[in-house]
């Protein structure tokens, strides 16, 4: 079967190639025709064409697929099926190849971010099913997450200096990232950042819920998060250098080169507890440059992290004092600086006491940096964003937005050099340059505006190509490939379209799975009816089994912007189908001491101004089910499902009051709220749990 989409068009220059983002490539397959009717007879002179095969096609189906009830073969039928929906063979095996029936699972889970919505995506693959929404930085109804006192807690980080004031309700999430052990995903955990406003959540797989909020202290915003090996730290990278420590001050050169930073934030995350601990975490200065993607060192290069940074020209803008805006002042320069840190260098330093506190967090300084062998450079070309460390710690592959190539640096070479102090010169903040050719093992012709690059478990490398629009396959070198089979260019896969990330199965780990690549794609155009101008995402997954990469399906994102996402087999995940106890508390994983065991220990007792409830339940009734306080009281509602059987899930809602709960089996939550309105208020179950949920409520009263 030729399979070859034919949109694999040659581009030449950036130009081109931004033109090519405007103007847009014709799809691969023929899907426009639906939107041409010119393509129409088109598309028909190709199924005709295609005739022959499609009927060969429709025996194999024959062969493989059972005769019905009615013992009549449903080749007939399934070949007037594929006709009337005009498909061509390689459409008829990719619904093979993704098609799950109902009842059956998926074999891999991917979490992908979910932008500006602030919560993470979970999808099925290779059906692409959304599987879950997580609610992290923005408060979420259906799971009431934000509602109740410990998620609302949970999210509760406050905008400004003052804790909890409860006023950021979005985040942009870009970079999840599974925990690991021993460099593979061990399913437990599950770290996010928030670009937005410098946060990185901590969110428990055992229930998928998120647990913790960090927010750093000394920085603006933040690109990524992202785990070493054995999940000892979660590095986070800021974006936008600021003033550190962080205050005002103004945007002009002077001051900006004296006063603002870049920081490396390593936070100390304690897996026995399930929370990042701020006191034992720590942060190391950097020039103001503007840091971005990060990745820890792995096998070879444990020990060490790794990090891009563009506007190494410093640029501040000033578009309306008739200087060049930030976006022409940060590409003048040929190269940028790969930031090589020598993280455990750096966490043992901070153990001796070296560096100061700001803000609650120990900062090593730039010149305890530099002095100590913890912070080096290396050049890295135009407009770098991806730097991706390969499955055996042995290389960095640096995607330059504006250079064809992707570029790779070798661990060897580059300890080779510091140890040789190979140093071309330093930065004006007295950081070491690494000499450019004496760290660098090659560098690939991938296509235009390489960004992303994962890996598969053949020592392939799949790198993004963002003004292509497409995914390059290439070969890494040795011991990967050795002679003429290393680094090469050796497949190319058009997207639609304008590619970000993409994701392979445990791809960034030291262990990929190779079988599927998701591409992350910016913009959709004319890949789905448009639903008004504001356009879905689209993210297509590819099958990478063989030599070829083979497009199988689209599925938008009507919801936000994914960035990364990380791709695990199902079975790693062990998440609970229903709390394991009655009377859990998912803020604590521990027995809540409100909780109630059973309904026989529902009651309600006041205490001069505060009313506090015990409250169960299930199907198909709250108990208690009235409430009677009065006007100003503190009411304090502990609730506890202290249902056993799997998915029988109650809500909680109190009419006018913004008060809305989801109580899982075996959960109990906390909902404290002021008794403010007089009234008799209706509440009730907003989850359909039993023929008679209508009936699950009850009234609060608020006497005058
Ligand atoms: Cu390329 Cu924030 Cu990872 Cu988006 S970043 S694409
Ligand atoms: Cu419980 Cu409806």
């Amino acid at each position: 079967m030729g399979a070859a989409p034919d949109a694999r068009g040659p581009s030449s220059g950036v130009a081109s190639g931004l033109r090519e983002v405007e103007g847009f490539r014709p799809p691969a397959d023929g899907r426009r025709a639906e939107a041409h009717p010119e393509g129409v007879s088109l598309v028909r002179e190709k199924v005709l064409i295609l005739g022959l095969a499609l009927l060969a096609m429709a025996l194999v189906v024959t062969l493989t697929v059972r005769p019905d009830s009615r013992g009549a073969s449903p080749s007939g039928d399934l070949q007037a099926l594929i006709q009337a929906r005009q498909l061509t063979p390689e459409h008829v095996r990719a619904a093979l190849q993704t098609y799950v029936p109902p009842g059956r699972y998926d074999e891999f889970l991917m979490f992908a971010s979910g932008g500006q919505s602030g919560q993470v995506l979970v999808y099925g693959l290779p059906s692409m099913r959304l599987l879950r929404v997580i609610g992290v930085f923005t408060p979420e109804p259906w799971q009431g997450y934000g509602f109740s006192r410990e998620t609302a807690g949970v999210l509760g980080t406050a905008a400004g200096d003052g804790a909890g004031d409860g006023s950021l309700t979005w985040g942009d999430t870009h970079h999840p990232a599974l925990s690991e052990t021993n460099g593979v995903y061990d399913g437990q955990y599950l770290f996010i950042n928030d670009k937005a406003n410098a946060r990185v959540a901590v969110i428990d797989l055992r229930d998928f819920a998120t647990k913790q909020i960090v927010r750093n202290p000394n920085a603006a915003s933040n690109h990524g998060a992202v785990v070493s090996p054995n999940t000892e730290y979660v590095l986070e990278a800021t974006q936008y250098a600021a003033p550190f420590p962080f205050r005002h001050e103004p945007v002009t050169e002077a001051s900006y080169n004296t006063h603002f930073r870049g920081l490396a934030t390593f936070w100390k995350f304690d897996r026995a507890r399930g929370r990042i601990d701020v006191a034992g975490s720590f942060q190391i200065e950097l020039p103001p440059y503007w840091q971005d993607l990060a990745d820890f060192g792995k096998l070879e290069s444990d020990g060490w992290a790794f990090m891009n940074s563009f506007n190494t020209e410093r640029a501040i803008g000033g578009t309306l004092d008739g200087r060049p805006p930030i976006e022409i002042g940060a590409s003048g320069r040929d190269m940028d600086y790969l930031h090589i840190i020598h993280w455990r260098k750096a966490a043992a330093l901070v153990a001796q006491g070296k560096g100061r506190v700001v803000n609650g967090i120990r900062v090593l300084s730039l010149k305890e940096a530099v002095d100590n062998g913890v912070l080096y450079f290396a050049p890295q070309p135009k407009s770098p964003h991806g730097n991706d460390v390969t499955p055996r710690g042995d290389y960095i592959v640096v995607g330059g937005k504006l250079d064809p190539n992707v570029t790779v640096y070798s661990f060897r070479m580059i300890q080779e050099a510091i140890r040789a102090r190979a140093f071309s010169g330093r930065d004006p903040y007295g950081v070491p340059i690494l000499a450019f050719d004496r760290v660098v093992a090659a560098q690939v012709k991938v296509g235009l505006g390489p960004l992303h690059t994962m890996f598969d478990d053949r020592g392939n490398a799949y790198t993004s190509l963002f003004l292509d629009s497409a995914v390059a396959k290439w070969t890494l070198g040795p011991p990967y490939h050795r002679g003429s089979a290393a680094w090469k260019l050796v497949d190319k896969l058009p997207v639609q379209y304008n590619i970000g990330h993409l994701a392979t199965v445990a791809g960034d780990t030291t262990r990929p799975g190779g079988r599927y690549l998701v591409a992350l794609n910016k913009w959709s155009v004319d890949q789905y009816r448009n639903v008004g101008p504001l356009f879905p995402q689209n993210l297509q997954l590819v099958d990478i089994s063989g030599e070829k990469m083979v497009l199988l399906s689209s599925t938008p994102v009507g919801l936000a912007e994914p960035h990364l996402a990380q791709i695990v087999p199902m079975d790693t995940v062990k998440a609970w189908a229903v709390y394991p106890e009655v009377g859990l508390n998912p803020a604590t994983m521990r027995s809540d001491p409100a909780a109630l065991k059973k309904r026989g220990e529902a009651r309600i007792v006041r205490r001069g101004k505060t009313v506090e409830v015990w409250m169960a339940a299930m199907r198909s009734h709250f108990t208690p089910d009235r409430i009677r306080v009065r006007r100003g009281d503190t009411v304090i509602l502990h609730i506890t499902n202290i249902e056993r059987a799997k998915d029988a899930i109650h809500g909680f809602a109190i009419d006018r009051h913004n008060v809305n709960l989801s109580l899982e089996p075996g959960e109990t939550e906390t909902v404290v709220f002021t008794a403010g309105q007089v009234g008799t208020f209706p509440f009730y179950c907003t989850e359909f749990c039993s023929a008679l949920h209508l009936e699950m409520a009850g009234y609060l009263e608020v006497a005058p």
